[in-house]
Protein backbone atom coordinates (compact mmCIF):
# COMPACT_ATOMS: atom_id res chain seq x y z
CA UNK A 1 0.00 0.00 0.00
CA UNK A 2 0.97 3.13 -0.93
CA UNK A 3 -0.11 6.62 1.67
CA UNK A 4 1.11 9.62 0.09
CA UNK A 5 0.58 13.37 1.23
CA UNK A 6 -0.57 16.58 -1.30
CA UNK A 7 -0.55 19.93 -0.87
CA UNK A 8 -1.97 22.54 -2.97
CA UNK A 9 -3.67 26.07 -2.91
CA UNK A 10 -7.35 24.77 -2.32
CA UNK A 11 -8.90 21.22 -2.26
CA UNK A 12 -9.75 20.91 -6.05
CA UNK A 13 -5.86 21.28 -6.39
CA UNK A 14 -4.80 19.17 -3.90
CA UNK A 15 -7.06 16.89 -4.93
CA UNK A 16 -6.33 16.73 -8.75
CA UNK A 17 -2.50 15.85 -7.32
CA UNK A 18 -4.16 12.91 -5.67
CA UNK A 19 -5.80 11.88 -8.64
CA UNK A 20 -2.99 12.95 -11.12
CA UNK A 21 -0.89 10.82 -8.83
CA UNK A 22 -2.72 7.84 -7.59
CA UNK A 23 -5.41 7.73 -10.09
CA UNK A 24 -8.88 7.29 -8.87
CA UNK A 25 -8.87 4.53 -6.98
CA UNK A 26 -7.39 6.57 -4.11
CA UNK A 27 -8.64 6.68 -0.93
CA UNK A 28 -8.36 10.04 1.24
CA UNK A 29 -7.76 9.31 4.76
CA UNK A 30 -7.47 13.42 5.52
CA UNK A 31 -8.03 16.69 4.21
CA UNK A 32 -6.96 19.46 6.35
CA UNK A 33 -5.78 22.88 6.27
CA UNK A 34 -2.14 23.98 6.72
CA UNK A 35 -0.36 27.22 6.80
CA UNK A 36 2.72 26.91 4.65
CA UNK A 37 5.19 30.08 4.39
CA UNK A 38 1.85 31.89 5.63
CA UNK A 39 -0.18 30.52 2.85
CA UNK A 40 -3.17 28.87 3.28
CA UNK A 41 -2.97 25.32 1.58
CA UNK A 42 -5.01 22.17 1.69
CA UNK A 43 -3.22 19.01 2.60
CA UNK A 44 -4.66 15.66 1.60
CA UNK A 45 -2.97 12.18 2.64
CA UNK A 46 -4.51 9.37 0.24
CA UNK A 47 -4.04 5.81 -0.23
CA UNK A 48 -3.92 3.12 -2.61
CA UNK A 49 -3.93 -0.68 -1.86
CA UNK A 50 -2.07 -1.38 -5.31
CA UNK A 51 1.53 0.22 -5.86
CA UNK A 52 2.47 2.95 -8.58
CA UNK A 53 5.79 3.23 -9.54
CA UNK A 54 7.44 5.86 -7.38
CA UNK A 55 9.46 6.91 -9.88
CA UNK A 56 6.22 9.17 -11.85
CA UNK A 57 6.58 10.89 -8.52
CA UNK A 58 7.60 14.74 -8.77
CA UNK A 59 9.06 15.43 -4.94
CA UNK A 60 8.01 18.83 -4.92
CA UNK A 61 4.37 17.49 -4.96
CA UNK A 62 4.19 14.92 -2.35
CA UNK A 63 5.42 15.55 1.45
CA UNK A 64 5.78 13.97 4.30
CA UNK A 65 8.24 11.40 5.25
CA UNK A 66 9.18 9.72 1.65
CA UNK A 67 12.57 8.35 3.62
CA UNK A 68 9.88 5.59 4.78
CA UNK A 69 8.48 5.25 0.97
CA UNK A 70 10.03 1.58 0.86
CA UNK A 71 8.06 0.56 3.93
CA UNK A 72 5.20 1.76 2.62
CA UNK A 73 5.40 0.20 -0.64
CA UNK A 74 6.74 -2.91 0.32
CA UNK A 75 10.16 -2.26 -1.32
CA UNK A 76 12.87 -4.20 -0.11
CA UNK A 77 13.37 -4.03 3.99
CA UNK A 78 10.06 -2.68 4.06
CA UNK A 79 7.69 -2.77 7.11
CA UNK A 80 4.55 -3.34 4.64
CA UNK A 81 3.19 -6.40 6.46
CA UNK A 82 2.95 -3.61 9.41
CA UNK A 83 1.26 -1.23 7.37
CA UNK A 84 -0.66 -3.81 5.58
CA UNK A 85 -2.38 -5.11 8.65
CA UNK A 86 -2.68 -1.40 10.49
CA UNK A 87 -4.46 -0.21 7.28
CA UNK A 88 -7.30 -3.33 7.02
CA UNK A 89 -7.65 -2.86 10.88
CA UNK A 90 -8.10 0.90 10.00
CA UNK A 91 -10.42 -0.42 7.15
CA UNK A 92 -12.03 -2.95 9.38
CA UNK A 93 -13.15 -0.34 12.70
CA UNK A 94 -14.22 2.19 9.82
CA UNK A 95 -16.67 -0.54 8.21
CA UNK A 96 -17.54 -1.61 11.38
CA UNK A 97 -18.63 1.69 12.36
CA UNK A 98 -19.93 2.11 9.32
CA UNK A 99 -21.97 -1.45 9.89
CA UNK A 100 -23.69 -0.05 13.18
CA UNK A 101 -25.26 3.09 11.39
CA UNK A 102 -26.57 1.04 8.89
CA UNK A 103 -30.42 1.09 9.32
CA UNK A 104 -31.37 -2.30 8.77
CA UNK A 105 -35.01 -1.97 9.76
CA UNK A 106 -35.16 -1.09 6.21
CA UNK A 107 -34.21 -5.30 5.57
CA UNK A 108 -37.04 -7.48 6.06
CA UNK A 109 -36.33 -9.52 9.42
CA UNK A 110 -34.53 -12.44 7.59
CA UNK A 111 -32.31 -10.51 5.73
CA UNK A 112 -31.14 -8.60 9.22
CA UNK A 113 -31.17 -11.81 10.73
CA UNK A 114 -28.71 -13.43 8.48
CA UNK A 115 -26.64 -10.28 8.14
CA UNK A 116 -26.17 -10.48 11.70
CA UNK A 117 -25.23 -14.22 11.67
CA UNK A 118 -22.54 -13.13 8.88
CA UNK A 119 -21.29 -11.17 11.60
CA UNK A 120 -20.83 -13.55 13.81
CA UNK A 121 -18.88 -15.43 11.63
CA UNK A 122 -16.33 -13.37 11.18
CA UNK A 123 -18.01 -11.73 7.71
CA UNK A 124 -15.54 -8.22 7.05
CA UNK A 125 -17.80 -5.75 8.25
CA UNK A 126 -17.11 -4.05 4.66
CA UNK A 127 -18.58 -7.09 3.22
CA UNK A 128 -21.86 -6.55 5.32
CA UNK A 129 -21.86 -3.41 4.33
CA UNK A 130 -21.54 -4.47 0.39
CA UNK A 131 -24.50 -6.97 0.96
CA UNK A 132 -26.44 -4.26 2.96
CA UNK A 133 -26.18 -2.24 0.34
CA UNK A 134 -27.58 -4.76 -2.37
CA UNK A 135 -30.20 -5.92 -0.29
CA UNK A 136 -31.67 -2.25 0.05
CA UNK A 137 -31.21 -1.24 -3.24
CA UNK A 138 -33.08 -4.21 -4.89
CA UNK A 139 -35.75 -5.90 -2.14
CA UNK A 140 -36.36 -8.57 -4.62
CA UNK A 141 -32.74 -9.61 -3.96
CA UNK A 142 -31.61 -12.37 -1.82
CA UNK A 143 -29.37 -13.00 0.50
CA UNK A 144 -27.81 -15.44 -0.98
CA UNK A 145 -28.12 -14.23 -4.58
CA UNK A 146 -25.86 -11.05 -3.83
CA UNK A 147 -23.43 -13.70 -1.86
CA UNK A 148 -23.10 -15.52 -4.86
CA UNK A 149 -21.51 -12.46 -6.29
CA UNK A 150 -18.97 -12.35 -4.17
CA UNK A 151 -18.28 -16.11 -3.09
CA UNK A 152 -18.21 -18.10 -6.83
CA UNK A 153 -17.61 -21.23 -7.29
CA UNK A 154 -16.22 -23.83 -10.28
CA UNK A 155 -15.84 -27.24 -9.04
CA UNK A 156 -12.71 -29.02 -9.88
CA UNK A 157 -13.96 -31.90 -12.47
CA UNK A 158 -12.46 -32.50 -16.06
CA UNK A 159 -14.69 -30.39 -17.70
CA UNK A 160 -14.52 -27.06 -15.55
CA UNK A 161 -10.69 -27.19 -15.41
CA UNK A 162 -9.44 -27.90 -18.78
CA UNK A 163 -6.12 -27.05 -17.93
CA UNK A 164 -3.59 -30.08 -18.38
CA UNK A 165 -1.14 -28.62 -15.36
CA UNK A 166 -2.67 -27.91 -12.42
CA UNK A 167 -0.44 -26.44 -9.65
CA UNK A 168 -1.55 -26.84 -5.92
CA UNK A 169 0.20 -24.18 -3.12
CA UNK A 170 -0.38 -22.77 0.05
CA UNK A 171 0.76 -22.22 3.92
CA UNK A 172 2.85 -25.20 5.27
CA UNK A 173 1.28 -27.83 6.58
CA UNK A 174 -2.19 -27.09 4.51
CA UNK A 175 -3.10 -29.74 3.00
CA UNK A 176 -1.24 -28.60 -0.28
CA UNK A 177 -0.29 -32.95 -0.77
CA UNK A 178 -2.89 -34.34 0.42
CA UNK A 179 -4.68 -32.31 -2.49
CA UNK A 180 -2.55 -33.06 -5.07
CA UNK A 181 -3.60 -36.80 -4.58
CA UNK A 182 -6.93 -36.32 -4.09
CA UNK A 183 -7.23 -34.31 -7.52
CA UNK A 184 -5.25 -37.14 -8.97
CA UNK A 185 -7.54 -40.01 -7.65
CA UNK A 186 -10.34 -37.77 -8.37
CA UNK A 187 -9.75 -37.17 -12.13
CA UNK A 188 -8.93 -41.16 -12.40
CA UNK A 189 -12.18 -42.04 -10.90
CA UNK A 190 -13.84 -39.82 -13.20
CA UNK A 191 -12.25 -40.80 -16.53
CA UNK A 192 -10.33 -44.07 -15.82
CA UNK A 193 -7.35 -44.51 -18.04
CA UNK A 194 -6.27 -41.06 -17.74
CA UNK A 195 -2.52 -40.08 -18.12
CA UNK A 196 -1.77 -38.68 -15.16
CA UNK A 197 1.73 -37.56 -13.78
CA UNK A 198 1.82 -36.00 -10.50
CA UNK A 199 5.05 -33.40 -9.72
CA UNK A 200 7.14 -32.99 -6.50
CA UNK A 201 8.17 -29.30 -6.64
CA UNK A 202 9.24 -29.48 -3.29
CA UNK A 203 12.61 -30.23 -2.73
CA UNK A 204 12.34 -29.55 1.48
CA UNK A 205 9.77 -31.97 2.33
CA UNK A 206 11.00 -35.63 2.23
CA UNK A 207 7.55 -36.94 3.45
CA UNK A 208 5.53 -35.16 0.91
CA UNK A 209 8.07 -36.89 -1.71
CA UNK A 210 7.49 -39.90 -0.17
CA UNK A 211 3.84 -39.76 -0.21
CA UNK A 212 3.71 -38.79 -3.73
CA UNK A 213 5.56 -41.64 -4.79
CA UNK A 214 3.95 -44.16 -2.77
CA UNK A 215 0.52 -43.06 -3.97
CA UNK A 216 1.54 -43.13 -7.99
CA UNK A 217 2.73 -46.22 -7.43
CA UNK A 218 -0.33 -47.73 -6.18
CA UNK A 219 -2.77 -45.92 -8.40
CA UNK A 220 -0.65 -45.87 -11.40
CA UNK A 221 0.38 -42.33 -11.89
CA UNK A 222 3.62 -40.90 -13.01
CA UNK A 223 5.84 -39.19 -10.98
CA UNK A 224 8.48 -36.57 -11.49
CA UNK A 225 10.78 -34.13 -9.15
CA UNK A 226 10.77 -31.19 -10.38
CA UNK A 227 12.55 -28.63 -8.06
CA UNK A 228 14.46 -25.91 -10.55
CA UNK A 229 13.54 -24.22 -13.84
CA UNK A 230 15.14 -26.85 -15.98
CA UNK A 231 13.69 -29.67 -14.35
CA UNK A 232 9.97 -27.59 -14.91
CA UNK A 233 11.04 -27.12 -18.81
CA UNK A 234 11.95 -30.77 -19.37
CA UNK A 235 8.78 -31.97 -18.28
CA UNK A 236 7.28 -29.45 -20.42
CA UNK A 237 9.07 -31.74 -23.36
CA UNK A 238 7.40 -34.95 -22.05
CA UNK A 239 3.74 -32.99 -21.30
CA UNK A 240 2.03 -34.76 -24.21
CA UNK A 241 2.67 -38.12 -22.80
CA UNK A 242 0.30 -36.53 -19.98
CA UNK A 243 -3.53 -35.62 -20.17
CA UNK A 244 -3.27 -33.91 -16.54
CA UNK A 245 -0.47 -32.96 -14.44
CA UNK A 246 -0.57 -31.99 -11.22
CA UNK A 247 2.01 -29.71 -9.48
CA UNK A 248 2.91 -29.99 -5.09
CA UNK A 249 4.73 -26.71 -4.47
CA UNK A 250 6.36 -26.03 -1.47
CA UNK A 251 5.09 -24.18 1.30
CA UNK A 252 6.35 -20.55 1.67
CA UNK A 253 9.03 -19.74 4.39
CA UNK A 254 10.45 -16.29 5.23
CA UNK A 255 9.82 -13.43 2.70
CA UNK A 256 9.36 -15.40 -0.44
CA UNK A 257 6.06 -14.86 -2.29
CA UNK A 258 4.30 -17.09 -4.29
CA UNK A 259 4.85 -15.22 -7.86
CA UNK A 260 8.86 -15.14 -7.22
CA UNK A 261 9.01 -18.43 -6.69
CA UNK A 262 6.95 -19.26 -9.87
CA UNK A 263 8.77 -16.93 -11.90
CA UNK A 264 12.05 -19.19 -10.28
CA UNK A 265 10.73 -22.24 -11.42
CA UNK A 266 9.39 -20.71 -14.85
CA UNK A 267 5.72 -21.57 -13.98
CA UNK A 268 4.49 -18.19 -13.80
CA UNK A 269 4.37 -18.10 -17.71
CA UNK A 270 3.03 -21.42 -18.94
CA UNK A 271 0.20 -21.54 -20.70
CA UNK A 272 -2.45 -24.48 -20.02
CA UNK A 273 -2.09 -24.35 -16.28
CA UNK A 274 -4.24 -23.34 -13.49
CA UNK A 275 -2.94 -22.50 -10.03
CA UNK A 276 -4.51 -23.74 -7.05
CA UNK A 277 -4.17 -22.34 -3.11
CA UNK A 278 -4.89 -24.44 -0.62
CA UNK A 279 -5.77 -22.46 2.70
CA UNK A 280 -8.26 -24.00 5.63
CA UNK A 281 -10.76 -21.85 7.42
CA UNK A 282 -9.24 -21.93 10.77
CA UNK A 283 -6.71 -19.55 10.37
CA UNK A 284 -7.56 -16.59 11.67
CA UNK A 285 -8.63 -13.53 10.11
CA UNK A 286 -5.00 -11.96 10.11
CA UNK A 287 -3.22 -15.15 9.06
CA UNK A 288 -5.23 -15.05 6.59
CA UNK A 289 -4.67 -11.79 5.03
CA UNK A 290 -1.16 -12.48 5.51
CA UNK A 291 -1.32 -15.43 3.25
CA UNK A 292 -3.20 -13.30 0.76
CA UNK A 293 -0.23 -11.31 0.78
CA UNK A 294 2.32 -14.22 0.51
CA UNK A 295 0.41 -15.48 -2.46
CA UNK A 296 -1.24 -13.00 -4.45
CA UNK A 297 -0.67 -13.97 -7.82
CA UNK A 298 -2.58 -12.73 -11.54
CA UNK A 299 -2.90 -15.83 -12.49
CA UNK A 300 -4.76 -17.67 -9.27
CA UNK A 301 -7.17 -19.47 -10.49
CA UNK A 302 -8.84 -20.34 -7.32
CA UNK A 303 -8.84 -21.23 -3.59
CA UNK A 304 -9.24 -24.82 -2.45
CA UNK A 305 -10.53 -25.12 1.30
CA UNK A 306 -8.85 -27.65 3.49
CA UNK A 307 -9.71 -28.77 7.01
CA UNK A 308 -13.32 -27.97 7.22
CA UNK A 309 -13.65 -30.30 10.10
CA UNK A 310 -11.26 -28.75 12.01
CA UNK A 311 -12.84 -25.03 12.02
CA UNK A 312 -15.17 -23.27 14.00
CA UNK A 313 -16.64 -20.78 11.77
CA UNK A 314 -16.83 -20.23 8.10
CA UNK A 315 -16.84 -16.43 7.30
CA UNK A 316 -13.04 -16.65 6.27
CA UNK A 317 -14.24 -18.50 2.94
CA UNK A 318 -16.37 -15.09 2.02
CA UNK A 319 -13.69 -12.92 3.23
CA UNK A 320 -10.95 -14.83 1.29
CA UNK A 321 -13.31 -14.77 -1.47
CA UNK A 322 -14.01 -10.99 -1.61
CA UNK A 323 -10.22 -10.15 -1.36
CA UNK A 324 -9.02 -12.58 -4.16
CA UNK A 325 -12.47 -12.49 -6.18
CA UNK A 326 -10.81 -16.13 -7.36
CA UNK A 327 -13.59 -19.08 -7.54
CA UNK A 328 -13.66 -22.15 -4.90
CA UNK A 329 -13.07 -24.82 -6.79
CA UNK A 330 -13.15 -27.81 -3.83
CA UNK A 331 -13.54 -28.54 -0.40
CA UNK A 332 -12.43 -30.90 2.51
CA UNK A 333 -13.17 -32.32 5.63
CA UNK A 334 -10.91 -34.95 6.95
CA UNK A 335 -7.50 -36.57 6.81
CA UNK A 336 -7.74 -39.07 4.20
CA UNK A 337 -7.03 -39.34 0.75
CA UNK A 338 -10.42 -40.83 -0.85
CA UNK A 339 -14.47 -39.81 0.01
CA UNK A 340 -13.43 -36.23 1.64
CA UNK A 341 -12.91 -33.48 -0.89
CA UNK A 342 -16.05 -32.60 -2.97
CA UNK A 343 -16.11 -29.75 -6.15
CA UNK A 344 -17.86 -26.67 -4.50
CA UNK A 345 -20.93 -25.77 -5.17
CA UNK A 346 -23.51 -23.67 -3.74
CA UNK A 347 -25.89 -25.56 -1.90
CA UNK A 348 -22.84 -27.12 -0.31
CA UNK A 349 -21.51 -23.49 0.68
CA UNK A 350 -24.62 -22.58 2.09
CA UNK A 351 -25.43 -25.32 4.23
CA UNK A 352 -21.85 -25.30 5.17
CA UNK A 353 -21.71 -21.27 5.87
CA UNK A 354 -25.50 -20.92 7.89
CA UNK A 355 -25.81 -24.51 8.88
CA UNK A 356 -22.18 -25.37 9.58
CA UNK A 357 -22.79 -28.93 8.19
CA UNK A 358 -20.06 -30.54 6.24
CA UNK A 359 -21.05 -31.77 2.67
CA UNK A 360 -20.37 -35.15 4.08
CA UNK A 361 -23.36 -34.31 6.51
CA UNK A 362 -22.09 -33.83 9.84
CA UNK A 363 -21.33 -30.77 11.66
CA UNK A 364 -17.46 -30.48 12.25
CA UNK A 365 -17.82 -31.16 15.84
CA UNK A 366 -19.80 -34.59 15.30
CA UNK A 367 -17.41 -35.80 13.25
CA UNK A 368 -14.65 -35.48 15.80
CA UNK A 369 -17.07 -36.81 18.52
N1 LIG B 1 -8.45 -33.02 9.44
C1 LIG B 1 -8.00 -32.85 8.21
N2 LIG B 1 -6.69 -33.06 7.97
C2 LIG B 1 -6.24 -32.86 6.73
C3 LIG B 1 -7.06 -32.40 5.67
N3 LIG B 1 -6.30 -32.29 4.55
C4 LIG B 1 -5.06 -32.65 4.90
N4 LIG B 1 -5.01 -33.00 6.21
C5 LIG B 1 -3.86 -33.45 7.01
O1 LIG B 1 -2.99 -32.35 7.21
C6 LIG B 1 -1.66 -32.80 7.33
C7 LIG B 1 -0.77 -32.02 6.39
O2 LIG B 1 -1.16 -32.36 5.06
P1 LIG B 1 -0.12 -32.27 3.84
O3 LIG B 1 -0.88 -32.63 2.63
O4 LIG B 1 1.12 -33.01 4.14
O5 LIG B 1 0.14 -30.71 3.89
P2 LIG B 1 1.22 -29.89 3.04
O6 LIG B 1 0.62 -28.56 2.81
O7 LIG B 1 1.64 -30.68 1.85
O8 LIG B 1 2.39 -29.81 4.09
P3 LIG B 1 3.93 -29.37 3.78
O9 LIG B 1 4.35 -30.08 2.55
O10 LIG B 1 4.63 -29.84 5.03
O11 LIG B 1 3.93 -27.90 3.65
C8 LIG B 1 -1.67 -34.30 7.02
O12 LIG B 1 -1.65 -34.99 8.24
C9 LIG B 1 -3.02 -34.50 6.32
O13 LIG B 1 -3.53 -35.79 6.52
C10 LIG B 1 -8.44 -32.17 5.95
O14 LIG B 1 -9.25 -31.76 5.11
N5 LIG B 1 -8.85 -32.40 7.24
MG1 LIG C 1 3.54 -31.36 1.24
Amino acid sequence: MQVRIFRGADSSAALAQVKAELGIEAVILETREVMDNGRKMCEITAALERNVGMTRAKPSEAYGDMSSVSALTGGPGAAAPEWHREWSEIKSCLMSLMGKQLDKDKLSPRQRQALDYLEREGVDPKIGVTLYKCLVLDKQTSLLAALAEILSVRPLTLASWPEKIHCVAGPSGAGKTTTVIRMALAAQQEKPGLRICLVNADDRQARGRLVLRHYCELSGFSYREAGSREDILKLLDEADNFDRIYVDLPGMSGPQVLSERLTLLGLSEVDECAFHLVLSPHYGKPQLDHFLRAFSFARLSSVIWTKLDEAASFGGLINVADSCRVPISAVSWAAGFKDCMAPAENMLLWKLIFKHELPCGQAPEKLHA
